[in-house]
């Protein structure tokens, strides 16, 4: 038969996977340098500038003392969750100073990730207020330092005064198989909510 579509005999195909944008975003020093390193496959793009004494009265150290060095521009990194699905992540950039750059950012991203200290809880509400408002489907991940009180996540979900739909989960941003269900959270609900908007108005 000369039209056919039997695979017999044929190499499977390579798929082309579908790629998604991902924002990671959250306070100064909560951990999204370490989040997109942890599960990067290629060596991630990071954009660290030594810590100046200038920066000091702005940049706030409280519980992340030992830190060093800051994300100026942001982080990129990317991970192959499935062989039909690659995530590009991009770090956003954790000061105030910055926020000029997060409309480029946004573009085009399907969802994000808003990372949290329970120590320092108050340094995430502007990103969640940035999502919120732009309709962009975040979760948010607390990330469990040692040393931090843990709170049940209806505490952080109320101190944060999240949507009842938004995704929230403890994680380890070091930790790839913890940052890697954290995305997977992110892209089904994205993928959710973007299913519901698409649905048919009923007549
Ligand atoms: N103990 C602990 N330290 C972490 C964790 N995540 C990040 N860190 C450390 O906290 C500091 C700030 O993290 P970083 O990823 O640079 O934060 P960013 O400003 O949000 O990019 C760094 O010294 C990290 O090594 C974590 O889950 N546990
Ligand atoms: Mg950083």
């Amino acid at each position: 038969m000369a039209f056919g579509r039997s695979s017999t005999g044929r190499r499977k195909r390579p798929v082309e996977p579908v790629t998604l944008k991902l924002l990671v975003a959250g306070g100064f020093g909560v951990g999204k340098t370490t989040l997109v390193g942890a599960v990067s496959e290629i060596r991630p793009l990071r954009t660290e500038e030594t810590l100046t004494e200038a920066g000091r009265p702005v940049d706030d150290l409280r519980g992340v003392e030992t830190k060093s060095t800051t994300t100026v521009a942001m982080d990129f990194g990317r991970i192959t969750v499935r062989e039909d699905l690659v995530l590009y992540l991009f770090g956003t950039p954790g000061q105030d100073r910055f926020w000029f750059l997060w409309d480029e950012l946004a573009q085009g991203a399907l969802g994000a990730v808003v990372l949290c200290d329970t120590r320092r809880l108050e340094d995430s509400f502007a990103a969640i207020d940035y999502f919120e408002r732009r309709g962009i489907p975040f979760a948010v991940a607390v990330n469990c330092f040692e040393g931090a009180a843990r709170f049940p996540a209806g505490t952080v979900r109320t101190a944060l005064d999240l949507d009842p739909d938004v995704p929230l989960m403890m994680c380890d941003a070091r930790d790839r198989e913890s940052v890697k269900a954290v995305l997977v959270a992110v892209v089904e609900h994205a993928l959710t909510l973007a299913a519901r908007t698409r649905e048919p108005a009923v007549t």
